[in-house]
């Protein structure tokens, strides 16, 4: 049976929820076919209008597949209901006509992964997807072809077309639409503004018809700011990506001011935001990614993220919500390995503060039927003029919303306002009512306040606590409200006769007037209060938590009704059946934990829970906590490499550099034509070997691009080190030293380049195609032609390791001869300690076992650190049992710690580390590396190692 058979059970109520790390057994298999489609308000499923609060992740930039489960659990429990994906051309295809789908590649897994945990899919094939990632997503052989990219140029299409076929087919086996899957939405090409052209047009309906014919039965969307809202290569919709803080992560604290998106509104579309900024990329150099979170912060998302919901926006996509790792040579030539991004999960698969933030507003978005059909409405009244209110309401159940942000919304400044309302009939004139107090704005805080909303058995009149989500649970409504600790809070609710209010907990004082139950309270911890009589079909629990007590608590959707649950890291699943809830998530050091369901038994993990019932009819217990974990020393040994650098060395077998044409949009400033990429090498280290005739030559003149600031060539001439350049702009005129041209006969020349990445091809002028590796070399002095031969990755395009994909290895010798690998027999390399010394320039590598023995039944990050002294100039390519983890350049920084992926580390078992440092003078080096633990849960989480070759002599 293919995997993508397998029975779903995808209803429009609730999607199937796993209840662990395990593949979950579902239900019967219900393949309804399922309606998608959308009006001036919303996406409607089935015809129900849905709120969809999404977060960008990209499985090519986590290549371990039980870890795709583990992020979409984490976004699921932040009330994420979709995630939006793009896929990577280039990740899945090393040549032209041959595509890799399975193990780290397999898309089906992962669209089946996404429904397994209920979470719904925009996807995002491209063909050109930018995403800072190489070549913007083209594959690297693309670099050969002279087609003018991202157009109707029929050579293109051709050859675009071949990936469409293939990802298409996959994504159609995964449709909402035909009751096979999550994929709600397809995304056709990104970021394309060029509606205004013919070619352009024709480009998008082709991909369009291409994807019908694949059998795309899903909406298609865009993210092209409106370029294609109607006429020919039109999409159903076509929202805005926004970055409204741009990419500089060095003034984290400076912010620009927020953007009106209601103003970007397209008549008869949902307005959507494909991209909202989530986070931001860094370059090399740069600030680093923690400065890029604090950039883009929690205060961020409540002002930004409630701004675009006060502005209708009914479809909000985070770019990114999880970035992960630019792992082997998939970064762009701009940012370095980590692609961490300051999103609301780390690199290392961490929650940072924004998490928490994204969680509160998700489960609102989730939890507030009327937010998905509103129009704007009259703003309230305020007494302060340092705060707006911008306002919108429900048409048919009048609920209304208001936003309440600071006039400047960059200010730090702390205000107080009063708000004039008029609800269902009644004014009030000063909200809140309560005397000596008010709704108190923090800096760079918005808050949404809520007034006429059905709140379960009764109306909630206002609130001037924020509602994180309600719920219908065994009997009663649990309704969750939040603001600051130590602000005031005002609830009414209304009743048609005085009801009971039992306070449960916490100080709430009390107020019944006409029909309206006034309560007055301060946010601290969480305070309960019971609402009963006669008025209420059903008793309400009212949990009054300050912010961070409110993040605290996970929902969860069963078949069989919500469950709340306050308490652990991270709740992961929840499946109740027959008075059993089975509760599958990760703790941490806190082990208070408490449930409140329709159940009679409760399992955690699989464990039974003895609990006691609380005055709020909850389940409270305490549950196991993690252990703690020790990571082993790690010891070394070292070789030295670069046989390349010899005279004598035999590169008979290398590749002739011999073209007199290239597909480069660089000019070649002579021939033969030196262009790593024309000759099939596109990734990583590249040798090139010149053989030349004394003649007379003084010196050699190099030019080289590697891309970035991050590029560097050495040069050695017969053996001797001629020098490296390092930076941008690598050109140099070495003279050669006194004695070291051989009178007679053959010199040579070995210049080691480093490929940092093809550039994206944004404004679609094949700018992927400039060239990499040497492009330019001329002798001084002498007359003679060079005769160069070059190396690179083994097998080029014919790819020899094709688990570990296209870019996973350059052509280091080392490499090359499997010293990456685990099983490599180094039993002859030499013992040392680190920091390395008396280091020479060239190539050196390094190599350690990490035996690894961390607590059983925890999810558990690892990094390796490179503790370093900046000014010892070298490079170092990091592999983790053969995966290439990272690249680091000593001075430039900014990355010096690479998370590695579970299931690519062993946690239980030897780990092979190697390290080949490119020491680019002499005094090079590589600093102090050790292992360092990110974060370690007990969890239901299970996370299989990824098959990957060893070793094998005589490959
Ligand atoms: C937007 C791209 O669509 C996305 O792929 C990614 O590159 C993102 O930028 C930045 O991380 S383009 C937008 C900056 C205009």
């Amino acid at each position: 049976m293919a995997k993508w058979a397998r029975p779903l059970l995808l209803g429009s109520a609730a999607l199937l929820a796993a209840p662990c790390g395990a593949a979950p057994t579902p239900p019967a298999f219900v393949a309804t076919r399922h309606r998608i489609d959308m009006d001036g308000y919303s996406f409607k499923l089935d015809g129900k209008r849905v709120y969809i609060w999404s977060g960008e992740f990209h499985p090519y930039r986590l290549p371990s597949p039980d870890l795709w489960r583990d992020i979409l659990q984490k976004m699921k429990a932040a009330g994420f209901n979709a995630t939006s994906i793009y896929f990577s051309w280039g990740y899945h295809s090393p040549a032209q006509g041959v595509y890799d789908f399975t193990g780290v590649r397999d898309m089906d897994r992962l669209l089946d992964i996404a429904a397994e945990e209920g979470v719904y899919v925009i996807a995002r094939p491209g063909p050109y997807i930018n995403a800072e990632v190489d070549s913007g997503g083209f594959p690297l052989w693309l670099t050969r072809h002279a087609v003018r990219n991202r157009s109707d140029d029929p050579a293109y299409l051709t050859l675009a077309d071949e990936w469409m076929a293939k990802i298409d087919a996959i994504i159609a086996r995964h449709q909402y639409s035909d009751g096979r899957g999550s994929v709600i939405a397809y995304q056709v090409e990104n970021e394309y503004y060029r509606g205004d052209q013919p070619s352009a047009r024709a480009y998008m309906e082709h991909l369009k018809a291409q994807a019908t014919a694949h059998g795309i039965t899903v909406p298609f969307i865009g993210n092209h700011d409106a370029n294609f809202v109607s006429g020919t290569g039109a999409l159903k919709v076509d929202g805005w990506d926004y970055y409204p803080q741009g990419f500089d992560c060095s003034h984290p604290d400076v912010w620009k001011p927020v953007p009106d998106m209601a103003i970007k509104r397209v008549p008869d579309q949902p307005l959507i935001t494909p991209e909202f900024q989530g986070g931001a990329f860094d370059p090399w150099g740069g600030p680093g990614y923690p400065k890029c979170a604090t950039l883009i912060n929690d205060r961020f998302a409540s002002v930004f993220y409630k701004q675009n919901i006060a502005a209708g926006a009914t479809l909000q996509n985070f770019y990114m919500v999880y970035g992960g790792t630019s792992w082997g040579w998939q970064a762009i030539p701009q940012n370095y390995t980590s692609y961490d991004y300051g999103a609301a999960i780390t690199e290392g698969r961490q929650f940072d503060a924004k998490y928490a933030e994204d969680k509160r507003i998700g489960y609102f978005t989730q939890a507030v039927a009327p937010l998905t059909m509103t129009v704007g409405a009259r703003s309230a009244r305020l007494d302060n003029k340092a705060v707006v209110d911008i306002a919108r309401r429900n048409p048919e159940t009048d609920t209304q919303f208001h936003y309440l942000r600071h006039a400047d919304s960059t200010t730090n400044a702390v205000d107080n306002v009063h708000l004039d309302l008029s609800i269902a009939g009644r004014r009030y004139k000063r909200v809140p009512q309560a005397p000596d107090t008010a709704i108190t704005l923090n800096g760079r805080q918005g808050k949404i306040l809520l007034a006429g909303y059905a709140l379960g058995p009764t109306t909630l009149v206002y609130s001037t606590s924020e509602l994180m989500t309600h719920a219908s649970i065994a009997g009663r409504e649990v309704a969750l409200v939040y603001g600051d600790a130590g602000q005031p809070g005002e609830t009414v609710l209304r009743a048609a006769t005085r009801p009971t209010v039992e306070v449960l907990d916490g100080t709430v004082a009390q107020d019944w007037s006409d029909g309206d139950l006034r309560l007055n309270y301060t946010h601290g911890g969480i305070a309960r209060v019971r609402v009963s009589g006669a008025g209420f079909t059903r008793p309400l629990l009212l949990l009054i938590a300050d912010k961070d007590a409110a993040a605290t608590f996970w929902r969860r959707d069963t078949a069989a009704g919500a469950v709340l649950v306050r308490g652990t890291h991270l709740l992961r699943g929840a499946v109740l059946a027959g008075g059993t809830l089975d509760l599958s998530g990760d703790t941490g050091s806190d082990g208070s934990f408490e449930v409140f369901a329709d159940a009679g038994t409760i399992r955690w993990n699989g464990v039974a829970i003895h609990g006691r019932t609380t005055p709020s009819g909850s389940i409270a217990a305490t549950l196991p906590i993690a252990q703690p974990v020790r990571l082993p020393a790690l010891a070394w040994q070292m070789h030295e490499e670069a046989p390349e650098i010899e005279f004598g060395f035999d590169d008979s077998g290398w590749t002739r550099a011999d073209r007199t044409v290239t597909a480069s949009i660089t000019k070649p400033e002579a021939l033969p034509v030196l262009f790593a990429d024309d000759y099939g090498f596109h990734t990583g280290n590249i040798w090139y070997r010149g053989h030349f005739q004394a003649n007379g030559a003084t010196g050699i003149t190099l030019k080289a691009i590697s891309g970035g600031k991050a590029g560097a060539v050495s040069a050695w001439l017969n053996g001797q080190f001629l020098g490296s350049i390092k930076g941008e702009t690598l050109e140099k005129t070495f003279a050669f030293p006194a004695g070291a041209v051989k009178a007679g006969g053959d010199n040579v020349l070995s210049v080691l380049t480093v490929n940092m990445g093809h550039e994206e091809d944004y404004d679609d002028g094949s700018e992927n195609r400039t060239a990499r590796g040497l492009t330019f070399a001329t002798l001084s002095g002498g007359t003679g032609p060079i005769m160069w031969r070059l190396q690179g990755v083994r097998g080029g395009e014919a790819l020899v390791d094709t688990v570990r994909g296209p870019m996973n290895n350059g052509g280091l010798f080392g490499e090359r001869s499997g010293w990456s690998l685990p099983g490599f027999p180094d039993r002859g390399w030499q013992p040392v300690s680190l920091p390395a010394s008396a280091t020479k320039p060239g190539v050196t590598w390094y190599r350690s076992t990490a035996r690894l023995a961390l607590p059983k039944g925890q999810d558990s990050s690892i990094a390796l650190d490179i503790t370093d002294d900046a000014a010892r100039p070298y490079r170092a390519t990091l592999f983790v049992n053969g995966w290439q983890m990272g690249n680091y350049v000593s001075q430039l920084g900014p990355q010096h710690r690479f998370p590695i992926p579970t299931g690519i580390l062993n946690s239980n078992g030897a780990n092979t580390i190697a390290i080949a440092v490119w020491n680019t003078e002499a005094g090079g080096g590589l600093g102090r590396v050790s292992l360092v633990d990110l974060g370690s849960y007990r969890s239901s989480l299970r996370v299989a190692m990824v098959p990957s070759p060893g070793y094998k002599a005589g490959r």
